[in-house]
């Protein structure tokens, strides 16, 4: 037996976010009182976003007081007291579907009132519904008709309100407590008059000395926007190769026509790889498109591995309108075979790509600059401004098509997100040295925005800590070798892993590796086990250096009766079995020598 170590390695992204596109709900406005000093008034303080009946902000009566008497997150609330005249402005919406939610607290005794107005205070402030927080615990809304509906509050306790405006269906929903309480026609109003299909603005107000309504946590959701974009990602793995894609996946991929299947659904592929051991292939006919759901502002990255064999072609485009017509090119890439390729965005830029090699292709859409960028293989062809491709100021679309025989473009690892493609860990190895310091190892194949990994360590029952770092390569395409020493372990069993940290603070960690300390190498001989013994025992020992060893047993009159190591011995941790069925019962001794050192200790043999 030699020193121990395990290795193990993997060939992973350090991360990779999957996350299905689906219809979702965007918070338009949220409000949690913290930021803002107590005892002070609310829309003085923040204007923008919230105002007075009057127009008014920091207006001695109407605009209401941040307090800290009460709060649900933090320490700070809204009070609204009596002539208090709060207003939340959404502006004139007449279609869509919204939810205006808070926390409200009422103390022992007092009482609270909001309403929604369907315009602002000049004249077109019709009442759509209202809700009183009345004496003894009892609510009512007013929606559709007066007294539409009561419920019950708890004093001195937060709960929840929310308002379900649904214009597109002239419906209305009031929700307590997290239970639903009523429905009602919108247009109706607070009295069951004829009223605008409209939703304006939130009012707070306090009708006398009764009222004392703290509020909280309020959020304004538009429910039918299209969720946060969060990162995309796809290596192909998760399906089986032989099929097509969007049959497989028609949630994160489609065709251009639509659905998968036909023979616009490209095929995932083994016969190439640059994850695992699947991509995907674009064939004549083939057109996937991946949405990217209308974007109009931010900063995206999209990129993906492609290899291409010798003698064929490929293409892809990115789209700034294509859901609905009429299609909108904002640029397009040909890979023309025999290596040579085409950026067509605002002008043709030629360029050369690597035949039967696997590049990374990046096109960064900078929608707030109004910019494109496209890369190959780290280096940047060509940058444009976005509207000189297509003309929207918009990112819709990528299409990937095959437009000829010739074309076989493999597809890997698809990445689509606001930051860039993680950096790719090839290998992570820890390894224990003679001095007992554990050797990190590690590799990547590429980095986009590395600033550096931070080490982390942890022993079997502890929590990781940092113990170091080491700067990252930044954007580069070339393989990257990193090692790390840690000379402050000590023996036992432990786990490191890296925490890549990208320039924009993003970080990934990368799965542990485990490894055994023993300790520094010394010379010394253990004592056996077990001693007493009949017929074998074990003996241990460890060589410092590595040299010629023996290790013999004598007899108690001095002779050697038997030699277990004789040789060149490499430094290290070592076991050995002696087995005595030969010798009589009686003492005997074993003896260690390496280089000058010298050991020896007794054991008995039993019979
Ligand atoms: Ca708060
Ligand atoms: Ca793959």
């Amino acid at each position: 037996m030699s020193i121990k170590f395990f290795t193990f390695s993997l060939s992973a992204f350090i991360a990779l976010f999957f996350t299905a596109m689906s219809f979702g709900q965007a918070v338009v406005f949220e409000d949690n009182f913290d930021s803002y000093t107590a005892g002070e008034q609310l829309a003085c303080q923040n204007p923008t976003d919230w105002t007075t009946l009057n127009l008014n902000p920091c207006d001695a009566i109407q605009d209401a007081y941040v307090s800290d008497l009460y709060a649900f997150s933090g320490s700070n609330s809204t009070v609204i007291v009596q002539s208090t005249d709060l207003i939340k402005p959404y502006g004139v919406l007449t279609s869509g579907k919204y939810s205006i939610a808070f926390m409200v607290y009422i103390p022992t005794g007092k009482t609270g009132f909001f309403s929604t107005l369907t315009g602002s205070s000049s004249g077109s402030d019709v009442v759509a519904m209202g809700v009183f927080f009345m004496p003894d615990g009892i609510g009512r809304l007013d929606a559709g008709a007066i007294g539409a509906a009561t419920f019950t509050y708890t004093y001195d306790t937060w709960q929840s309100v929310e308002v379900i405006a649904d214009l597109d269906n002239d419906t209305g929903e009031f929700w307590f407590d997290g239970a639903w309480v009523y429905t009602w026609q919108w247009t109706l109003g607070i009295f069951g008059q004829t009223i605008p299909l409209q939703l304006a603005v939130n009012r707070f107000y306090g009708w006398d000395a009764s009222y004392e309504m703290y509020f909280d946590d309020f959020v304004f959701t538009d429910l039918l926007a299209p969720p946060p974009v969060t990162n995309f990602s796809d290596d192909f793995e998760a399906y089986t190769a032989g099929q097509q894609l969007v049959a497989q996946n028609n949630i994160d991929w489609d065709t251009w026509s639509g659905g998968g299947g036909t023979s616009e659904d490209p095929f995932v592929s083994d016969n190439f790889a640059y994850s695992g051991s699947n991509s995907v292939v674009i064939a004549q006919n083939n057109d996937l498109i991946k949405f990217h759901g209308q974007l109009t502002s931010g900063r995206w990255y999209i990129s993906f591995q492609m290899y291409i064999p010798a003698g064929k072609a490929g293409y892809f485009n990115s789209m700034s309108g294509f859901t609905p017509n009429p299609f909108q090119w904002a640029h397009e890439v040909y890979f023309d075979a025999g290596g040579t390729g085409r950026l067509i965005a605002d002008v043709t830029t030629t360029f050369t790509w690597l035949e039967d090699t696997w590049q990374l292709v990046q096109v960064v859409v900078d929608l707030d600059a109004d910019e494109g960028q496209f890369w190959i293989g780290g280096v940047m062809i060509s940058s444009w401004t976005w509207t000189q491709g297509g003309t929207n100021l918009q990112l819709d679309v990528n299409d990937f098509f095959g437009a000829t025989s010739g074309d076989e473009m493999y597809m890997d690892d698809f990445w689509f997100g606001d930051v860039q493609v993680p950096v790719e860990l090839t290998s992570f190895t820890a390894n224990v040295n003679d001095q007992g310091n554990v050797i990190l190892n590690w590799s990547t194949a590429t980095e986009l925005n590395n600033q550096m990994f931070e080490i982390e360590r942890k022993s079997e029952e502890g929590q990781y800590v940092t113990i170091g770092y080491v700067n990252g390569h930044g954007t580069t395409t070339e393989p990257q070798e990193y090692s790390y020493i840690d000379n402050t372990v000590e023996t036992g069993t432990f786990f490191y892993r890296l925490k890549q940290i990208d320039f924009l603070g993003t970080y990934e960690y990368s799965d542990a590796v485990e490894v055994e300390v023993n300790g520094p190498l010394t010379f010394g001989l253990d004592q056996n086990y077990p001693n007493p013994f009949n017929p074998s025992t074990i003996i241990k020992y460890r060589i410092s250096e590595t040299g010629s060893v023996k290790l013999s047993i004598y007899n108690t009159l001095g002779e050697e009766v038997a030699v277990l190591v004789n040789g060149l011995v490499q430094a290290g941790f070592y076991e050995v079995t002696f087995d005595a069925s030969n010798l009589p019962s009686g003492v005997y001794f074993y003896r260690l020598q390496s280089g000058n050192k010298v050991e020896a200790k007794k054991m008995i043999l039993l019979r």
